[in-house]
Parts: C-alpha cells; structure tokens; sequence
C-alpha cells in the first residue's frame, strides 16, 4: 500500500512545497498499520528558517490587519470546519484512532474556538483609567508580539491547533506550525481551511516533521513565543531554551488526575463518569482520569460495578459503529504501557482488569490495549505518581475526604481533578482544595469547555491558560500610552504631591 499514499508537502512561504531535507516518513492508521495514509515530509532546521521568514513578511502584513477584520477570517474557518465536520472527524480518527463521537467532538472544539475568536476581534480590550495629572490620559491597549512557533499533540489532533493558533491569528501573529508526526493529515486540512477562508498565505506555516523540526522552532531567534503541548520532560528542554533566550512561552504537559468517589456519592453517575474519564480517548488525554480514589465505606461495591462494565467495553477500529475504546496511538504507546503494567504488579497492586495488549481478529493490525484497572494501589508507588496516557486506571482506597484530598495533591501534576458526593459543603471545600487548574463536581476529569481557562497548576504547566478569555493574554503585549495635553512638563510622583 505504501507506493499508492499520497506524499504531501509543507507550506512555506505562500506555497505547497517538498521538504528541502527530501525526506519523508509514513503516516499510518494505529487501527490498521497495514493502511498508510500519506507520506509526510520530514523537515530538518533548513525548512523551518524559511517557514520563519515567511512567518516575518506575514507578520508585517497582517499585524495592519484591523482585529474585527482577522476575526473574520476565523468566522469564515469556523464555517468551513462546520460544513466538513464529519468528513475531517473521519480522517482524524483514521490517523490517530479515537472513536468517530469523539473526534466530531474534536472538531467541535476547534469550531467553538472558531467562533469565539472571531468574536473577540472585535473585543481585546485595554483599559483607560484615570492620570494622577491634569489633562493627561492613561490607557492599555494590545500589540501583536510576532512570529508564535506552535507544537501540538497527537491527542486532539484540531481542538489543540485551534486552541492556540486562533487566538494567536486574532492577535496579530503569524504562525509556524508543527502538528505531532502521528497526526499531520489533521494539520494539512486546517492549513487548507485557512487559506480558503482568506488567510494571507504568509501569515501561516506548515512544516511537518519530528523533534528535530520542533527543536529548531524553539531555537529560531526570530520566532518570539512558543506555545507546546506534550510531556513533561520534552517540556523542560522547551522551557530551558526559551528561558535562555527570554521567549514567550506556555508549557500545556502531563496530569495524573484524579476522580474522588465518596461514600454518598450516586455510584452509578460516578460510574458512567469513571468509564469515560479513564477509557476515553484511551487514556491519551492530559487530563484522562488515571486515579480513582475510593472512600473505604462504597470501594468494594464501586470496584465490582467498575469491572463488571469496563470487560464490557468493546475495542476496535474507531471507524465502526459499536466501538467504545480505538487503539494506542502507536507501538512505543503500548511498550510505555506494559512497563507500567510491570511496575505495578511490582510494586504490589493487584491487577483486577486486562494488563496485556487486545489480540485476535482485526485487533492484531492495531496497537490494541485491554482496558486496564489495579486495586490496592498505594499511594506515593510510581503506579500512582506517573503519567502513563493509556487506558491504566490505578484505584487508592481512603477513609475519609481530607486523605482523598490529600492523596489527590500529593502528586507532581495538576491538571484536574473531579469529586462525586452530594455534599455541597465538601463540593466547594474541594474547588478550594485540590491544587488543580479544573475541578469538576459530579463530572470526571475531562469536558474542558473552549470558553473557559484551561490549563494545570505544578508540573502540568507554567502558569499560563489556553482557551477562554486568558488566552488572549500570552498572545499578545500589553502596551501604555499616555497623551499629556497640558501643554507644560508635568512630573508624575512630583508636581503632584
Ligand atoms: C487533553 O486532555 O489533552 O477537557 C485536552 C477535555 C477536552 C480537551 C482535553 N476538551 O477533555
């Protein structure tokens, strides 16, 4: 099949062009690695100094761009993302093998972001405030900062783009892109949209590739901030070189969420939530639910509830109607996972559900992996301290809240965390006390809305949002403008006082 793909290409200064490296690696179905769906070019540093270049000439056009106008432009992708939502659900979920519902919901997001964006063109407020002298005027207003290199994930191969790259467009900046190497289909169709929704060409830059293309972002001296997303230790050396070259930055990295499930909670919404959070997506998600912490008076009946539904789950090419879990995104997923299956029953966890690759069938075409649940898990063991981002859930038994509240803290991450119990005065209690970015009442883990501030607190981030109204904040730079009108030389902290 291999000879049949389709070998795609870069855009690099208002054209679809080869990689100058003339590399190019497979992109491949993790349902069906017999299915290559294109071959993509394998950028080296050569490709993402041109991208830069084109990225500064698109800058200087589009920064003189009335923000009302740019929105447009996102009104019109968010269009467009509208019209061929099921169609680009079905091409991301053959490439990255989540189930048809959730990658529409992917598309969703990025449609929401669309919208969003294109409304706050119209908004990116300053503020005028009062001058402690007479006839003079005090005011804040937002300038776009320059060329935004943007790294994403394989997980939301649109939601994530979108999160970063519309804001970064309503702000004035232009982009350089870099989709992960598991998900460029995804990324080639919204660099598509945007030029057909009226981007000017040079304002966006595709260059496909792995680590070496995205190191050579980061390091480029004329890309002025970076937003990534991915783990945590690809995160530090991003963070490191940006320090060391005073960048802009937002780090979006691991989570080691949590669900707390107390004795007077409904255990069958909690159960519902526990088979989402944890096995949708497969786990691949920053804010997947990879704990469950159990109150000691439901965790016996809880875990038996749980088993029973979890061998129920139906594995399979997200494609087809009927499955609930798609595969792991490729076979060094399924190598992180087993080790963590190892460790576990090393550390003395006791595996109740799956802890071995999904086999027979189709399945042996795809990097399948049975849905996963330790009990007795200890808390402080590495079952329970490490980003896994596969379909292992590890259950921690508690006796009360204050330990659920404390198991859920004491780790390095802080993404979000979620508490089922009927007990507003607990509910509110928690949203103060679990160091997390989200809390969710009665919900699990995931659900983050487009609108609203997404982001961790520790080592999930470094203290910046994606979505919502915050976004705006690291896209942009808040500049001062005082007009004196006086007519004579007023000295501020002098004349004054
Ligand atoms: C991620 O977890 O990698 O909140 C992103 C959610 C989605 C986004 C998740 N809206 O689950």
């Amino acid at each position: 099949m291999t000879d049949t793909a389709k070998t795609f290409q870069n855009f690099v200064g208002g054209q679809w062009v080869a990689p100058q490296s003339g590399e190019h690696f497979d992109n491949v179905n993790p349902a069906d690695t017999r299915d290559i769906i294109g071959r993509f070019p394998l950028s080296n540093a050569a490709d993402v100094a041109a991208a830069v270049a084109s990225a500064e000439r698109g800058f200087e056009l589009w920064r003189r761009t009335p923000a009302p106008a740019r929105g447009d432009v996102l009104r019109r992708v968010g269009d467009i993302l509208s019209s061929r939502k099921e169609e680009i659900a079905d091409l991301m979920t053959r490439e990255m093998g989540k189930p048809l519902a959730e990658t529409r919901g992917d598309v969703q997001e990025g449609i929401d972001t669309a919208f969003y964006a294109a409304t706050e063109g119209r908004r990116l407020f300053g503020h005028t405030v009062p001058s402690e002298l007479k006839n003079k005027w005090a005011m804040s207003f937002r300038r776009p900062i320059g060329v935004a290199g943007i790294i994403t994930p394989f997980n939301f191969p649109m939601a994530i783009p979108t999160w970063k790259m519309f804001p970064a467009l309503v702000c004035g900046n232009a982009c350089v892109f870099k989709p992960a190497e598991d998900v460029p289909h995804t990324g080639h169709v919204l660099v598509e949209i945007f030029l057909e929704a009226g981007l000017p060409p040079e304002v966006i830059n595709l260059v496909h590739g792995k680590g070496a293309a995205g190191a050579a972002i980061v390091e480029h001296p004329k890309v002025s901030l970076v937003s990534f997303t991915g783990s945590t230790a690809t995160g530090s050396k991003v963070g490191a070189e940006c320090g060391r070259m005073h960048k802009r930055l937002s780090l979006e990295m691991g989570g080691k969420n949590a669900m707390i499930v107390l004795d007077d909670a409904n255990l069958e919404l909690a159960l519902e939530g526990i088979l989402w959070g944890a096995f949708g997506t497969t786990g691949q998600r920053c804010t997947a639910t990879s704990r469950l912490i159990l109150q000691a008076g439901i965790h016996d009946k809880f875990v038996g509830m749980l088993e029973a539904r979890a061998k129920k789950l139906v594995l399979g090419d997200g494609r087809k109607a009927g499955t609930d879990v798609g595969p792991l995104i490729h076979a060094n997923a399924v190598a992180k996972v087993e080790k963590y299956v190892g460790i576990g029953k090393s550390e003395g966890a006791e595996l109740r559900l799956g802890g071995a690759r999904a086999t027979g069938g189709a399945l042996d075409h795809g990097f399948f992996f049975q849905p996963t649940i330790f009990t007795g898990v200890k808390a402080g063991s590495r079952l329970e301290q490490e980003e896994i981002f596969g379909p292992v859930l590890s259950v921690i038994k508690v006796v009360n809240a204050d330990e659920a509240f404390r198991v859920n803290n004491d780790v390095a991450y802080g993404l979000s965390s979620s508490l089922y119990t009927q007990n507003v005065n607990l509910a509110f209690r928690a949203m103060n006390e679990l160091d997390n970015g989200i809390t969710y009442i009665n919900a699990p883990t995931i659900g983050a809305e487009a609108h609203l501030p997404f982001g961790g607190v520790k080592q999930t981030g470094n203290g910046h949002r994606e979505g919502g109204w915050e976004v705006y904040e690291f896209y942009s730079e808040t500049k001062v403008g005082y007009v004196d009108f006086s007519g004579a030389l007023q000295r501020a902290q002098i004349d004054n006082y």
